[in-house]
């Protein structure tokens, strides 16, 4: 147990005595007083290295990644770990021009499919492929993304509970990486990755039961589970419960999520994965669907009744989601539905695990700009924000500028009751 700290010490006193013999030695000399000084300097250089060789044997750390199981040390095909991402780099730059370029990375929030609705159970297929891409987090900012199907999340499905999914996953030929899918809806060893583990140019396929009904996350589960997932490899899958949701108006997705780029936030060009800022939590950006949100995509008319399903990625940071202007009439807390479950009814701000989701149903009442963000503000700065458009009529009753002619007189202070 002292054996490393010894060595330590011992190193650091040989070093001294070494670097006192080398600067008598040279004193000395400078005298050309003693004969066979320069033995002692001779000596002393050699202690100087044995010391630093020993300091340096004796501080040398586990690698990174002991504290995870064994089975989930290797990243890359040829095993190297992940934590090496200046080696990653390398590998990269080798290998530049077989990356697909995606013109835009954030699949977009209107791209919900359909409800199931009313029908009895089934067997349905999903069908995905694990692709490893360049795209911008924002203009002029270059990352390797790994995807599902391209973009960040992943597809949205849909299906009910009691269907059967016959669930296949390709790898794309042109990926570095191996990845499988481990589907939170599934009951079963690794939610499915234990049996969709693909190389580059494989394809795997599996059958589960969708027992239960939710807003389940899905995300690659190949180690390392959260360097993979912090390339954008996540999406969610909803299992409607028997007799489907009640229907809205409007249905979006989104899902945040942290991306970790050496550099700093800001920094142009391709940025290389940061493992340091995953091992902290620190992520450069955080994001909804997969960018720094460029024009407002969702569109919504005043009176129309708004589903979110909003899902957390992750890999270290609880999503407070909250929508700017806007009371969720109804919260299904951590996408619990179905039998039991209960809603929670005006709620302002919702948490979001990493790994989980929640659904947030509201009302617009007024036209205008909202904007949805984890309230946990700061993050703001590095991308957590995505803009809703209301329009419509102006609805006075509601929202109203106030000038001092038209305030009521006989109004309410609310200060003095
Ligand atoms: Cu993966």
């Amino acid at each position: 147990m002292y054996g490393y700290l010894i060595l330590q010490l011992l190193s650091l006193v040989v070093g001294a005595i070494a670097l006192a013999l080398v600067l008598k030695g040279m004193l000395l000399i400078r005298r050309r007083s003693e004969p066979g000084t320069r033995l002692a300097i001779d000596a002393g250089v050699a202690g100087l290295a044995i010391a630093a060789v020993t300091y340096v044997v004796a501080s040398v750390p586990l690698p990174l990644n002991f504290a995870m199981p064994p089975a989930m040390h290797a990243m890359t095909m040829d095993r190297t770990p992940a934590s090496l991402p200046f080696g990653a780099v390398l590998e990269f730059l080798a290998r530049k021009d077989r990356f697909e370029k995606v013109a835009d990375i954030g699949r977009d929030p209107n791209d919900v499919p359909a409800p199931v609705g009313a029908r009895t159970p089934r067997t349905v297929r999903i069908e995905v492929r694990a692709a490893e891409v360049v795209s911008e987090v924002a203009p002029g900012i270059f990352f390797n993304y790994w995807t599902y199907d391209g973009q960040v999340p992943g597809p949205m499905y849909r299906v009910r509970v009691g269907d059967t999914v016959e669930t296949t996953l390709t790898n794309d030929p042109t990926s570095l990486h191996p990845h499988n899918i481990d589907l939170h809806a599934v009951t079963g060893p690794g939610g499915g990755a234990s049996l969709t583990n693909v190389k580059p140019g494989e394809t795997k396929a599996f059958r589960w039961l969708a027992k239960h009904p939710g807003l389940y996350e899905y995300h690659c589960a190949m180690p390392n589970v959260s360097t993979h997932n912090s390339h954008g490899q996540y999406g969610l899958i909803l299992v409607e419960p028997e007799g489907g949701l009640a229907p809205v108006d409007k249905e979006f997705y989104l899902m945040q999520g942290e991306l970790y780029a050496m550099g700093g936030i800001g920094k142009k060009g391709l940025v290389a994965f940061d493992t340091q800022g995953l091992i902290d939590g620190n992520p450069t950006y955080v994001t909804f669907n997969g960018k720094v949100e460029g024009a407002p995509r969702m569109r919504a008319r005043v009176g129309d009744r708004i589903r979110l399903f909003v899902g957390n990625g992750g890999v270290n940071l609880v999503s407070s989601f909250h929508v700017i202007g806007e009371v969720f009439d109804t919260v299904y807390p951590e996408a619990a539905i179905g039998e039991g479950s209960t809603v929670f009814k005006n709620v302002q701000t919702t948490a979001v695990l990493p790994g989980g989701a929640a659904i947030v149903e509201f009302t617009v009442d007024v036209p205008g700009k909202y904007l949805m963000v984890d309230h946990a503000l700061a993050r703001m700065n590095k991308g957590a924000w995505a803009v809703l458009e209301v329009e419509g009529e102006e609805v006075p009753a509601v929202f109203a500028p106030l000038t001092s002619k038209e305030g009521s007189a006989d109004g309410d202070d609310t200060r003095r009751p």
